[in-house]
């Protein structure tokens, strides 16, 4: 039934018939987190990464009300430069299907449609959480909720401080969610190294990495795990600097009212505008980083499931 809404891409497909390692990647990061023509560029860019590894790259979006598992360079070219795709979360994915309109995938909706194909590694910049205020607004990405049922593993570079990261890292506690550290005992904070707040646990090698993520499904322990990789040094910002950038834009949000699904995208805006361009840097390279680690540690897995 569900084969009905997908497609999958036939290098995809075919990758994964035979056994190999695919990257699943997120569209919404196209669309709503980075501009035009940069965001079109860095997509290609990760892709071609992933490659390079040895492992098959697929980008996740909703064309024209299917579910596409892979696509083309022209899909993603429209994807960057279109106006107005929506961003689709988890209870998203009916309307949009259901309508034929085109959306981009988040964090939860690619890993649904990740574990749908058969992908078990996800490559992405910053996880979405608990936002600041959370206690009045009740605004927690269903990002969260994903992780804590559905069997993807996410390589991610933290989440940003646009959220609280030490609610965000209680909630995940609380469902079950390993979060883990690579080659870092710290959470990272996507444009920086530290958090202030630890992982729950430290890997250093993808091998590593994948063998917990296996034995975590052996067990029947659903869900997904989190894998936090920093920003490489050389690439890192000020701590003052980007903090106070979101300070600035946290308090625009609330002036400006902005609520629901339009507050991530806001404060990702305003951030990289009063940076000047720096985050916008920033976020680019951490993702390359993270499609390095994905496609390693997809593989990793691969050789466990044969
Ligand atoms: N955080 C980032 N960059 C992003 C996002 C989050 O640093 O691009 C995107 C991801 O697609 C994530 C989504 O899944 O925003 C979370 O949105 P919300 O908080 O509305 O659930
Ligand atoms: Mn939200």
């Amino acid at each position: 039934m569900i084969k009905n809404f997908m497609h999958i891409k036939g290098e995809v497909k075919k990758a994964l018939e035979e056994g190999r390692s695919v990257v699943a990647l997120e569209s919404t990061i196209i669309s709503h987190g980075m501009p035009y023509p940069k965001n079109v560029e860095t997509a290609l860019e990760v892709e071609r990464i992933i490659r390079d590894r040895g492992a098959i790259p697929a980008t996740i979006a909703i064309l024209d009300g299917i579910i596409k598992v892979g696509l083309e360079k022209e899909e993603i070219e429209y994807l960057g430069k279109a106006e107005g795709v929506i961003k689709v979360s988890r209870r998203d994915l009916p309307l949009i299907l259901a309508k034929g309109l085109n959306g981009a995938t988040t964090v939860a909706s690619t890993m649904i449609i990740a574990n749908l194909a058969g992908i078990k590694v996800f490559v992405t910049g910053g996880i979405g959480g608990v936002h600041r205020g959370a206690e009045k607004t009740f605004d927690i990405s269903a990002d969260l909720q994903e992780l804590a049922r559905t069997n993807v593993a996410v390589v991610c570079a933290g989440a940003k401080s646009i959220l609280d990261i030490g609610l965000t890292l209680e909630y995940l506690e609380t469902f079950g969610v390993p979060v883990i550290g690579f080659k870092t005992d710290e959470f990272p904070a996507f444009f920086t190294r530290k958090s202030g707040f630890g992982v729950d646990y430290r890997v250093d090698e993808e091998k590593e990495l994948a063998n917990i993520i296996k034995t975590k499904w052996d067990l029947e322990l659903n869900g997904g795990v989190v894998i936090g990789n920093p920003i490489p040094e050389e690439y890192e910002l000020d701590y003052e600097l980007i903090n106070k950038a979101i300070e600035d834009a946290l308090k625009e949000a609330e002036e400006k009212g902005i609520k629901g699904k339009e507050v991530t995208p806001f404060l990702l805006d305003k951030v990289k505008n009063i940076t000047e361009g720096k985050s916008l840097e920033a976020n680019i390279r951490l993702v390359y980083n993270n499609a390095l680690v994905g496609a390693n540690l997809a593989i990793e897995l691969g050789k466990l499931y044969k």
